[in-house]
């Protein structure tokens, strides 16, 4: 059976998951955000990762039911958490560049919260910088739409793509994602430092928040520490983990205090 065929059985199935990664706020150590990955638990193969199956999913249009799939049940498992008492969090969730520029995008995203009782402020949408940058013009206006939900947006992989300083001033974005790339060269490459401290300038400057992914060691988060970096994402605090070690992690106590 070719790849795009197993995935659509695998969409009828069921047999996709979701792994979250936990996003800390500096300031408190405390989980403040969930990154939904998604995952294909395949009988066969076992746990097959994006990389393997996204570009698939691309290319054959299914990312539109696969990405509405992890929106939904992001969305349904973080008010569960919320409804058993677990301190809330807002979830994020990747977006394609073909899920992005679907002209019912933001009722998609309206039934889904109304479906699942979740509210706006605990759903975050992260968008790559080449996804919005591609078509600027057309990108503002989804994004107007999505702002007006009252959900976050987040510019994933920042650095990595071009982006015109004068759109980024004009998009409703809440945050920036500094690239693994730049945070994987603190203590390496002095450009690259420079590039991280620029990008926490630039978007404090417009009133945006900064987080950094990839973070593994003491001495990459010492670094965005000093430099003013608003929240981490990275192995050093938690790799993706099953939905079913959340709840620890959401009521443990934070970890920087
Ligand atoms: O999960 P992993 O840590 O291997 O992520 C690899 C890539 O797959 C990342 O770029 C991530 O943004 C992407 N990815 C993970 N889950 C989703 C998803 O639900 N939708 C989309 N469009 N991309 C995803
Ligand atoms: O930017 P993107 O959405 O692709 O980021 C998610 C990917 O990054 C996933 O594949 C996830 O497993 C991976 N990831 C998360 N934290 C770290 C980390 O600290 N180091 C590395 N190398 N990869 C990480
Ligand atoms: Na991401
Ligand atoms: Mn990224």
């Amino acid at each position: 059976l070719n790849l795009e065929r197993r995935l659509r059985r695998a969409l009828r199935d069921n047999e996709f998951v979701l792994q979250y990664q936990p996003q800390i706020d500096i300031a408190t150590g405390r989980i403040v955000g969930l990154e939904a990955l998604v995952r294909w638990q395949d009988p066969e193969a076992g746990l097959v990762m994006p990389s393997e199956f996204i570009p698939i999913a691309e290319e054959s249009g299914l990312i539109e039911a696969i990405g509405e799939w992890v929106l939904r049940e992001a969305c349904r498992q973080n008010q569960a958490w919320q409804d058993a008492g677990l301190p809330p969090a807002r979830v994020s969730v990747n977006l394609s560049a073909r899920q992005f520029h679907r002209a019912d995008i933001r009722q998609i995203v309206l039934s889904v919260l109304e479906q699942t009782r979740l509210a706006p402020e605990y759903l975050e949408i992260e968008l790559t910088e080449s996804v919005i940058m591609t078509n600027a013009e057309e990108a503002a206006e989804m994004l107007n739409q999505l702002h007006d939900i009252g959900i976050h947006l987040t510019i994933d992989d920042f650095g990595t793509g071009y982006s015109s300083l004068s759109y980024l001033k004009r998009f409703p974005v809440d945050r920036l994602k500094i690239d693994r790339s730049f945070v994987s060269d603190i203590g390496v490459s002095h450009d690259d430092e420079t590039i991280i401290t620029a990008i926490i300038t630039l978007a404090h400057a417009l009133n945006l928040q900064v987080i950094a992914e990839g973070v593994e060691t003491t001495s990459q988060l010492d670094f965005l520490v000093a430099h003013g970096c608003n929240e981490i994402q990275g192995y050093l605090y938690s790799q993706p983990v099953d939905h079913g070690l959340i709840p620890e992690l959401l009521s443990s106590d934070g970890i920087f205090e």
